[in-house]
């Protein structure tokens, strides 16, 4: 789109190009929005996103929201029921990809790619504020997105703010030798590598096969994360959680690499269980010696 489009685009959704020039930075040169972007980018670039595949919603601090504000959409997208009363999302804001919209594009135009909704001051409802040129609707996984945030700000007193789905090609393969069970998978990755109970100490929680933008699998994913920051869909992906964008990559990252060693391991031991994985007791003295604070050993 040509910059007089995109500018018609603009005052079609009712930002006064008066009120955009005088407010500072644009949403897109914010740094949580860069940084937003560049997750989307890297995801990509590891390959966990084929076509539309994962979604990221990032729960904004009021410093964001006070440096967006200005650029909001003069006429909001219409409140949409989320079906439940959310009570800790009440008037939040969250930075969220768009549905249908690929991971390899945020980066190249986030203002497309991504946009800024607003929960109602009831916690029930959410609109579009910013972004999602050209009637975009934010990913089908909002209501998993929304429900795993109240869930983890709950189990870390607030500091959750990021909640990221990908698609990513060991876990999905390992969902199809090993049974879809969190503690038999938790166990497994962790005796992987001496590092993978300390990136990830809350383990993952595992739900066998759910239709995607189910409200069966949003509820299955949030009771989940009550002990677990990583959910693993069967079949699917995996959903991670953190209080940056760093730290929820870094948990999919980790449990990832560790899903990899363990299938190229498991190969090249001609399909069998490999012998090296780590004991019952040295993944007990790991987790003592390191004072590691998982949920469950
Ligand atoms: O955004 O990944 O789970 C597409 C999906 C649905
Ligand atoms: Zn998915």
């Amino acid at each position: 789109m040509g910059f007089l489009e995109d500018m018609q685009e603009t005052l079609d959704r009712g930002v006064s190009s008066a009120r955009g020039a005088v407010s500072g930075v644009a949403v897109e040169q914010l740094g949580f929005v860069k940084a937003f972007a560049r997750m989307c980018q890297e995801g990509w670039l590891q390959g966990w996103h084929e076509a539309n595949g994962g979604n990221l919603s990032y729960r904004m601090t009021d410093t964001d929201v006070a440096a967006s504000r200005a650029f909001f959409y003069d006429t909001p997208g219409s409140w949409v029921s989320m079906g439940a009363q959310i009570e800790c999302l009440a008037g939040a804001h969250f930075l969220v990809t768009r549905a249908g919209g690929h991971f390899r594009t945020v980066q190249a135009e986030p203002g497309r790619g991504c946009g800024i909704v607003e929960v109602d001051a009831a916690g029930a409802a959410w609109r579009v504020v910013w972004g999602l040129k050209d009637g975009g609707l934010p990913t089908s996984e909002l209501s998993s997105h929304l429900m795993a945030h109240a869930m983890r700000m709950a189990a870390t007193d607030g500091a959750a703010r990021v909640v990221y789905h990908a698609h990513m090609p060991n876990l999905a393969a390992l969902t199809l030798v090993v049974p879809a069970e969190s503690r038999t998978i938790t166990r497994l990755l962790w005796k992987v590598t001496t590092e993978c109970v300390m990136a990830v100490p809350t383990g993952v929680g595992v739900l066998d096969t759910l239709v995607p933008g189910s409200a069966e699998l949003a509820r299955a994913t949030s009771d989940l994360m009550k002990e677990h920051a990583a959910v693993l869909w069967a079949q699917h992906g995996l959903v991670t959680t953190g209080a940056t964008l760093d730290e929820a990559f870094g948990l999919a990252h980790s449990l990832e690499k560790a899903a990899g060693i363990y299938l190229a391991a498991r190969a090249a031991n001609g399909g069998a269980e490999p012998q090296g994985l780590l004991s019952d007791e040295t993944l007990q003295a790991i987790i003592e010696g390191c004072h590691v604070p998982t949920t469950k050993a």
